[in-house]
């Protein structure tokens, strides 16, 4: 049985996650869309937030579920029995920096990670600039489900 993970901080989930997680589901026996809890940078969302976010997303495929990792994204992979780590690559910028931590990752615990391309669709769509655009009043639902658009214009009301 091959088991991956998704991992990522999800604040929102966007289509292009949605589209990755498509994706590997369909690569995978098994897939955990799996979203850090306690990392440093600020978000929108809480962890209860995203993992509801992605509960709702997941819900087509009965392959995946969601989880939550605190701390060291191997040791969350090898706890799960996931010897893959799934990323997606957007630019080359995504590259250099996911190169890194994919062969950091694989050095720690013989874990690696397989990388799947944007769809050119969604190549230019990032949960930072959904949440810029959302903050300044723009459109973005196109970049998010309607769930998780609804979600994002009542915080970003609630932040006003
Ligand atoms: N199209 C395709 N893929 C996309 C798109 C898109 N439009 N948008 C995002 N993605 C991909 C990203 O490239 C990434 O692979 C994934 O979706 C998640 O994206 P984000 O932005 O939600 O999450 P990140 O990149 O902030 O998540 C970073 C991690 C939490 C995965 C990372 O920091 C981590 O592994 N932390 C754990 C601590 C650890 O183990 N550190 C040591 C590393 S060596």
């Amino acid at each position: 049985m091959s088991r991956a993970v998704f991992p990522g901080t999800f604040d929102p989930p966007t289509v292009g996650h949605l589209d990755i997680v498509t994706r590997a589901a369909a690569a995978f026996d098994e897939l955990i869309v799996a979203t850090g809890v306690n990392q440093s940078k600020n978000r929108l969302f809480g962890p209860q937030e995203r993992i509801e976010m992605l509960t709702e997303l997941v819900e087509p495929f009965p392959n995946v579920r969601v989880g939550t990792f605190d701390g060291l994204l191997v040791d969350y992979c090898t706890a799960e029995g996931a010897g893959v780590i799934v990323k997606g690559l957007r630019s080359a910028a995504d590259y250099d920096y996911e190169l890194q931590m994919a062969q950091l990752n694989r050095r720690m615990t013989g874990v690696d990670t397989l990388f799947f391309p944007t769809a050119p669709e969604n190549g230019f769509v990032s949960s930072s600039w959904v949440k810029e655009i959302a903050r300044l009043g723009g459109d973005v639902s196109s970049f998010v489900t309607p769930a998780v658009h609804a979600r994002l214009l009542n915080k970003v009301r609630d932040k006003v």
